[in-house]
């Protein structure tokens, strides 16, 4: 006989959400580590008292709540976390997030559009407005002349993977169950949105007690279909300098291995993007490092002569592809092993639609005996020890001059040097995600995180929150700890620093690396070098002339961090600057360390191309005379459309 309690619908959710588990290779865990929220009128009396309810009940248990809540300070900032995290955890656990209406909602609107591009999971819990309409209308609803039943929540559904709204209770079981699978499918995961009316969260319904028995969610690693494998295999052996692009899903996958396997019997080199950087060590002889627009020479190097790019785990984003002009040689084919369809057919590719672990043994089953040849190895092996040498000049960690200002260059190199193999880099906007990808010397799979499918500035102190409380579970779980290093420039920092408090609140340690120089310096060179002459992207003063051409404002980042209650440490020069890093890493507490740099100093060259387009038209010179450099890169741009089979 069928059993049932009487919940309310926001209770009903938390006790479902908190009986979820999913399983991939054997191994059982939780899928919710807990709830992120902000309470306002939409939420706090349903889903807010659905969670008090929970964590009371569990202290009276002594247990651990089934849900356990932490509260942010940004809505955006709190998706941010919880992406964050669940990429740490290599999307085998994931966060809800509870809005209020409104504005607290589409908050999430950012974050959203960041884990669905990144195709990491998270369950937005936007509160709607009345259900019944009883009151309306509310605080903070969208009235429009058109429509009665759509609410600013609508705007979610273009960027989520799954999107449903609760308008009465019968429909709750449907809905989380739609939206478990979304968020355990490998290759549809990414933003679910279910949107809760917030008098119907507070609704009292004889919710089926088998809703709430535990639920094991399977993670599949999709097999190859044998003849795409055997096409992929033809292309492969035939190829004389073939190169692999490691993308993201090498990491999700844990396909690291495979990947050096399949690197190491067959000589080829592996590039990475910025999600598939650390898919390898960076002194693994096969290893060449970042690929594309902020790639290494030699990664690049071999990109453009390569007749075959075996894509693994990649979207070929414009940044790989250096906007499609990284791969050069007339009659290159793609070979690409994706668990997602919609990637796996890009450029041609002989797609083998399959999960990246799979994938690759299967590959390197059937490639046995394949090689790339003496000459190509040495060519790897050279064109690696000249990039590798490149870094070690602008480190310059031997130079000396420890009483002067260090570029940004020597920032990422004290930090890289002085952090732990384990510890982690997290970054997402500016200039230091691109020095970071051709630099950043990755030890561990686990150590590079940068968020450059949405690169969105903000993302970096609540990700890194993200990515340390990632790391706090894991040590309750036996691992070893890891200190994360949150890299971030002075126009993100004030674009959304405020979760310092959250960390601050929950007792997470994350070392800030705060790097002032006074703007946007990123845009900076990226306008001057399109003939917009660095045009509104420095924080300098209004002056009579009517420009932003005085002198630096007068603001104090350190000062705004310490006043969040953070320890703050400033720094001038390199000496300092090191200190510090020691310092903060022997801390068991968060430090921001405050650091100058001078925004004109670039990273090495990547030889590459980014393609953001020049006026066709100007009065300005500088404008004109970038076109003239635009469309010379412009006509070396590919299609590639060029079927594979008849190359
Ligand atoms: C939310 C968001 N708005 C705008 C941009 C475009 N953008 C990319 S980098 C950048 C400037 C970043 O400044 P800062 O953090 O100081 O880094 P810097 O460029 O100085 O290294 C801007 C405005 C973005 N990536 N994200
Ligand atoms: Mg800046």
């Amino acid at each position: 006989m069928t059993t049932t309690t009487r919940l309310t619908v926001a209770q009903a959710t938390v006790r479902f959400l908190a009986h979820q588990f999913v399983e991939r290779d054997g191994v059982r865990t939780k899928l919710f580590a807990g709830a992120l929220g902000i309470f306002g009128h939409g939420n706090v009396a349903g889903l807010g008292q659905a969670l008090l309810q929970d964590e009371l009940e569990a202290l009276e248990a002594g247990r651990k709540p089934g849900l356990p809540y932490v509260l942010g300070r940004n809505e955006q900032a709190m998706v941010h976390t919880a992406v964050a995290y669940a990429r740490a955890k290599d999307r085998l656990q994931a966060w809800a997030v509870t809005a209020s209406v409104g504005p607290g909602s589409t908050n999430m609107l950012t974050g959203a559009a960041l884990a669905t591009i990144n195709r990491l999971p998270v369950l937005l819990l936007p509160a709607d407005t009345f259900a019944t309409r009883s009151a309306g209308p509310l605080l903070q609803e969208l009235e429009r002349p058109d429509s009665g039943d759509v609410t600013v929540n609508d705007a979610f559904r273009p960027l989520s993977r799954y999107f449903d709204r609760v308008w009465r209770p019968e429909q709750l079981p449907g809905a989380l169950l739609g939206a478990m699978r979304v968020l355990t499918d490998p290759a549809e995961t990414g933003a679910v949105t279910v949107c809760f009316p917030q008098d119907v969260q507070a609704e009292a319904h004889d919710f089926d007690d088998d809703l709430f028995a535990e639920r094991t969610w399977h993670i599949g690693r999709p097999l190859p279909e044998k003849a795409a494998l055997a096409r992929a295999v033809e292309v492969i052996r035939s190829a004389k300098a073939p190169l692999i692009v490691a993308g993201g899903g090498v990491h999700h996958s844990r396909a690291q291995e495979a990947l050096r396997a399949l690197a190491e019997a067959t000589g080829i080199p592996v590039g990475q993007s910025q999600a598939g950087k650390g898919a390898l060590p960076f002194d693994h002889p096969q290893s060449v490092g970042a690929i594309g627009s902020t790639g290494t020479t030699a990664a690049n190097a071999l990109a453009r002569d390569a007749d075959v790019v075996i894509g693994v785990g990649t979207r070929f984003q414009d940044f790989t592809t250096a906007s499609r002009t990284a791969f050069a040689d007339p009659g290159v084919r793609f070979v690409t092993l994706n668990v997602a369809s919609l990637d796996a057919v890009k450029h041609s590719a002989v797609a083998v639609v399959a999960d990246a672990r799979e994938g690759l043994e299967a590959l390197a089953e059937a490639l046995e005996g394949y090689d790339v040849g003496e000459a190509h190895r040495a060519r790897t092996a050279q064109l690696k020890a000249a990039w590798d040498a490149t870094v070690a000049s602008v480190y310059a960690r031997d130079s000396g001059d420890l009483d002067v200002q260090p570029d940004q260059n020597r920032v990422l190199g004290a930090v890289n040097e002085l952090s732990d193999p384990r510890d982690v880099v997290v970054c997402a906007a500016g200039s230091m995600p691109g020095d970071l990808h051709k630099l950043w010397q990755v030890r561990d799979a686990k150590g590079y995180h940068v968020e450059y499918g949405y690169s969105c500035m903000g993302y970096e102190v609540a990700g890194g929150i993200g990515v340390a409380m990632a790391a706090q579970d894991d040590v309750r779980r036996g691992a070893q700890p890891r200190d994360v290093f949150v890299l971030v420039g002075d126009g993100s920092y004030l674009m959304m620093a405020t979760e310092l408090v959250t960390a601050v609140q929950e007792g997470v340690k994350i070392i800030v690396v705060l790097v002032q120089n006074h703007g946007y310096a990123s845009i900076g060179s990226l306008s001057e070098s399109l003939g917009s002459q660095r045009f509104g992207t420095r924080y300098r003063a209004r002056t009579s002339s009517g420009r932003l051409d005085g002198d630096l404002l007068p603001v104090d980042l350190a000062a705004n961090a310490a006043s969040l209650g953070v320890h703050v440490v400033r720094t001038s020069t390199r000496k300092e600057l090191e200190a510090a890093i020691l310092d903060a890493k022997a801390s068991p507490t968060s430090t921001v360390i405050h650091v100058e740099t001078d925004p004109f100093v670039d990273a090495p060259s990547s030889t590459s191309w980014w393609e953001v387009p020049v006026s066709e038209v100007s009065t300005l010179e500088s404008t004109q005379r970038a076109r003239v450099v635009y469309e010379e890169h412009k006509a070396r741009q590919r299609t590639y459309l060029k079927p594979s089979e008849t190359n």
